[in-house]
């Protein structure tokens, strides 16, 4: 028998040193389920916190183990960056053979021209977090940053979580949404029908009359990951 050729799309893992279940699941995936794929596409947030390719962790290390076992095999890896990790560079990347997307990318799906993008560029409702992070994607600024030591460069990501884990607090599960008419817009930008997303971790396969679908990827937890399958028969969550 012939087997089918398999995408996946996974997101919003947030691995850290934290929650070594969470990268236990990340192995089982890549060793398991991966191998069987033509392509593995990470739509961000792969980590919980990244403040530049010089920091050395055991996790980091994994990661990279893993990655270089799937990629080495001729099966390609992509990522797009999420909120929490958009300064991972090529300094980790090339090294596993990562092959880093823009914001938003069209794929062809078997057919279906697709979006993918991590998804916090669609909640523009969220005002102060979209100000946020025009402010921390500035180059200039990422520039400065990656230059401080690492020490201080810990220091100021936890005082930015700190502080977006209080905004969170008064936010309404509305506004750190994606904003409806923005999805609409984007989908006729792109000239696509289908799109993939993650970041709100609200995981769910929703159809927008007349003929979209915006396939929301859910965030992984102890022994929930995850992760959508495509192949030429169809998706589904797996
Ligand atoms: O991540 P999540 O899901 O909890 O919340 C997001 C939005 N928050 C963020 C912030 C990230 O969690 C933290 C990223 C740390 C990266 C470290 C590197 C820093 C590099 C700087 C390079 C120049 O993305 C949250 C959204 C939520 O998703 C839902 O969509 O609402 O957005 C916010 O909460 C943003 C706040 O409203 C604004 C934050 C301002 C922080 C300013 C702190 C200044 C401290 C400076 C110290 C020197
Ligand atoms: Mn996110």
């Amino acid at each position: 028998m012939k087997l089918m050729k398999k995408t996946y799309f996974i997101a919003d893992l947030h691995l850290s040193e934290n929650h070594p279940e969470l990268t236990a699941l990340f192995i089982d995936f890549m060793q398991n389920q991966a191998p069987q794929a033509e392509s593995i596409y990470i739509l961000g947030d792969l980590f919980d916190f990244w403040i530049g390719d010089d920091e050395k962790s055991s996790v980091i290390k994994t990661v990279q183990e893993q990655i270089k076992f799937i990629t080495t095999q001729g099966i390609p890896c992509y990522f797009i960056h999420g909120n929490r990790d958009f300064l991972v560079g090529k300094k980790f990347a090339e090294p596993c053979g990562l092959q880093l997307l823009p914001e938003y990318q069209v794929i062809d799906l078997y057919g279906t021209p697709t979006l993918i993008c991590h998804g916090d560029t669609l909640c523009t409702d969220d005002e102060k977090y979209q100000l946020f992070r025009k402010k921390v994607h500035q180059k200039w600024r990422q520039w400065l940053f990656l230059h401080l030591p690492l020490k201080i460069r810990i220091a100021i990501g936890k005082k930015i979580r700190m502080q977006s884990n209080a905004d969170k607090k008064l936010k309404s599960e509305d506004i750190m949404d994606v904003n409806g008419e923005f999805v609409l817009q984007t989908f006729k930008d792109f000239n696509v029908t289908l799109m993939l997303h993650g970041h709100t971790h609200r995981q769910n396969i929703h159809k927008i009359p007349p003929h979209f679908t915006r396939i929301v990827l859910g965030d992984w937890r102890p022994n929930a990951p995850s992760v959508l399958e495509f192949s030429e028969q169809g998706y589904q969550f797996i």
